[in-house]
């Protein structure tokens, strides 16, 4: 099989962003984008020649042509195995969980995660490192590098590839293995939980739960694991078909777009438990009846109980957080005399101290959780995490919640976000927050005294590299935090994102509803930013 030459010139818009590349359908389209992309994926990690490489996506728009786009450049490239989902699918998680088992190079997700999908929605590429992790930035800058200069890429001539067709064949010299992309990932879940245990809850009769796949990749993980081999009754699983276009919704588990579990989760006759996943199944949503969990605080339940858990019942080495995230599991992790670390946003950052051994547990405010089991977040993970918390304790969600609180006080959280703003203002309405941080410790906002303001920047302890300016925190007194950052994932104009935080010791404040609690914060936030002047939205377009 010839490997051909075919001429291109270099993009000058692929620097990865927070979790790769991430653009419209129609970018991709342009011809020669995603083979650019992709032949610097090839030049710069030079390991995948003669290696194995793992492909898989979440079903979007685009997931199949850009898969046997990938065969034939890795053919070309030299790739000796190729591992792919059946259907060209694989939920990060699960590919995550591939390229350790089977000790491969690397793998190539395509995913656009939570975002819209279909001709007119998003799509994206993820590279992930042998470790099973997403590249960290010096990787990902060595690949935005080969991308200013990638003027040809190598391909083969080859007809489509049967995806859905379990099996192996030979392209060439390469062998390409079709496999079921979900058996690895069952097993390993198994090893970590206590299907035993939590399938007596299920076949008790007083347990009812639903998952909302939201049409995108953990449908078929969901529907085996939690139906098949756990028991749950049929019907559990909503929304479990895998659509190109996610059923035209955002596959994003939020109380917004995964609101179908969030009424039927309310009201007495609402079920036990509920949990949401996104596009690529790393994302979760956990709910118990009227009772939603925080992100933040579903990291902190985990750390505190993980001993429960068949999997972690030996402990727990660390925890980590990322900087936006709320500080509520920095208190577990005082408690339990364990090292908790804080990163920038982005699961990249957890890559190093989950391979030196630093924590287990990692999380995000974002909808992330995640383990050692896998280098990347995981949401099916996330859901038989409670599930088998839930069954060991014989509690409801909101009893093992509120007795947290009790112990550990309450980070009361929320998140504002200013989506599709002009690129301009957004970088102005920083850089002039960045102006105000040497003025703020000492001063007072709305009552608040300022302990300090900075400009967050991380140095990682395990190769000791520095990202810089990843968001502007200004923490008070009481423990109280307001930070702003840029999101790096969006595909349009920017997203302004502000992160509140309110810490309330006193049990008897607990019940108050958070959008009362964060009010003050808002009026400080909003005004040292100025955000109204700045970008000329009253209000946010999500908040979560
Ligand atoms: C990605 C990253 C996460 C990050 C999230 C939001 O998640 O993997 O680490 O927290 O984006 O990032 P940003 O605030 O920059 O938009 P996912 O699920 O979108 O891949």
């Amino acid at each position: 099989m010839k490997s051909t030459l075919i001429c291109s010139h270099p993009f000058d818009d692929q620097r990865p962003g927070t979790s790769g590349l991430r653009k419209k359908v129609r970018d991709f389209q342009v011809p020669h984008y995603l083979e650019n992309f992709l032949q610097a994926i090839f030049d710069s990690q030079s390991d995948l020649r003669g290696g194995t490489l793992v492909v898989g996506g979440d079903g979007r728009y685009y997931n199949r042509e850009a898969v046997q786009v990938i065969i034939r450049m890795a053919a070309a490239n030299g790739v000796s195995t190729l591992i792919i989902g059946q259907g060209g699918l694989l939920s990060t998680p699960a590919a995550s969980c591939i390229i350790r088992k089977y000790q491969a190079n690397g793998g190539i997700i395509l995913s656009a995660s939570h975002n819209p999908g279909g001709p007119d929605g998003d799509f994206g590429i993820k590279f992930n490192t042998a470790n099973g992790g997403p590249a960290p930035e010096v990787v990902t800058e060595l690949i935005y590098a080969c991308t200013r200069t990638v003027d040809c890429y190598r391909s083969v001539e080859l007809d489509a590839i049967d995806l859905d067709v379990i099996g192996e064949q030979r392209v060439g010299e390469m062998l390409v293995k079709l496999i079921d992309p979900v058996a690895d990932y069952a097993e390993l879940m198994a090893k970590l939980f206590d299907f035993e245990l939590i399938r007596k809850r299920f076949s008790g009769g007083d347990f009812r739960m639903l998952f909302d796949a939201m049409h995108a990749v953990t449908g078929p993980y969901a529907h085996q694991i939690l139906e098949q081999q756990l028991g749950a009754k049929a019907g559990t699983v909503i929304n479990g078909k895998p659509k190109a276009d996610f059923g035209g919704g955002h596959p994003d588990p939020n109380l917004v777009h995964a609101h179908e579990i969030v009424e039927r989760s309310s009201g007495t006759d609402g079920v036990d438990f509920a949990a949401a996943s996104d596009g690529d199944g790393d994302r979760n949503m956990i709910l118990g009846r009227d009772f939603f969990v925080t992100p933040s605080d579903s990291l902190a339940v985990m750390a505190a109980n993980a001993h429960l858990i068949k999997g972690y019942r030996d402990g727990i080495r660390g925890v980590a957080r990322s900087m936006p995230t709320s500080q509520a599991v920095d208190r577990v992790a005082e408690h339990l005399g364990i090292s908790c670390y804080e990163t920038p946003t982005g699961w990249k950052f957890f890559g190093n101290l989950l391979d030196d051994g630093c924590i287990t547990l990692c999380g995000e405010e974002s909808f992330g959780s995640g383990s050692d089991h896998v280098q990347e977040k995981d949401g099916l993970w996330a859901v038989l995490f409670w599930l088998n918390l839930l069954a060991v304790r014989r509690q409801s969600v909101a009893e093992i919640v509120t007795e947290h609180w009790h112990t550990y006080g309450r980070n009361f959280y929320t998140r504002y976000d200013y989506e599709g703003i002009e690129i301009e203002s957004a970088e102005a309405l920083i850089a002039e927050l960045r102006k105000q941080l040497p003025r703020l410790p000492g001063s007072k906002l709305g009552g608040y005294e300022v302990e300090y303001a900075d400009d967050f920047s991380y140095t990682d302890p395990i190769d000791g590299s520095i990202s810089e300016r990843q968001g502007i925190r200004i923490g008070f007194k009481d423990g109280s935090r307001i930070v702003y950052r840029l999101s790096g994932t969006g595909t349009q104009g920017a997203t302004l994102r502000v992160y509140l935080e309110a810490y309330e010791a006193d049990p008897e404040q607990h019940g108050r509803e958070t959008a009362e609690v964060m009010a003050p914060l808002v009026k400080i936030a909003t005004e040292l930013a100025e955000i109204k002047a700045r970008t000329g939205r009253s209000d946010p377009t999500v908040i979560t």
